[in-house]
């Protein structure tokens, strides 16, 4: 099943949405495969966030991501990194969509709760960023038949 990365930034942990998030990943029938807590730094928020190194606030988003642990995640299933990324929604909270999780507990561009790979590629070059190989388990769950149809439970790593 494909796999994705999602982070519970500093503010969903000071907030304490912890639960809150992860349950409505678990509800919606995504396995989780990898959970840790940790603390970034500038180097890894660097190159995470290298896409933004031109932005006059980049020191500012990185302070943000480091002002307490986080949560990182793996999150696997069919379409993983869609699916997680639609359940995220828009990066400003304010114009969020509503029952997504930025729409539902972000007001804030900066401040919005939860980081989601937004592509296939992306995913697995950040899980391998966040998580050691052994980090992320392997393992099957007795309700898929439930939750996909035969010819959705596809094997695309
Ligand atoms: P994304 O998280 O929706 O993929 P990106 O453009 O990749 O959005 O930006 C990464 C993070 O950087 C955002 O989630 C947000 O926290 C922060 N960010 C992006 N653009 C801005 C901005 O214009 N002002 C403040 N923070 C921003
Ligand atoms: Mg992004």
């Amino acid at each position: 099943m494909e796999k994705t990365l999602l982070i519970i930034k500093p503010g969903a942990i000071q907030r304490e949405l912890i639960g809150e998030i992860i349950t409505r990943f678990e509800r919606k029938g995504l396995q989780l495969c990898g959970i840790k807590m940790i603390q970034l730094d500038d180097k890894i928020l660097s190159e995470h966030y290298a896409h933004l190194s031109h932005l006059p606030f980049f020191g500012r988003i990185k302070r943000s991501m480091m002002a307490c642990p986080v949560i990182v995640c793996c999150w696997a299933g069919a379409d993983a990194v869609n699916v997680v990324r639609n359940m995220t929604g828009k990066t400003n909270g304010r114009e969020a969509v509503a029952g997504t999780i930025r729409g539902d507990f972000s007001v804030s561009v900066q401040e919005n709760i939860v980081h989601s790979s937004d592509s296939v590629e992306n995913a697995k070059t950040e899980l391998a960023r966040f998580f050691r190989p052994d980090e992320i388990l392997h393992f099957t769950t007795n309700n898929n038949n439930f939750i996909y149809a035969e010819d959705e439970q596809i094997s695309n790593v």
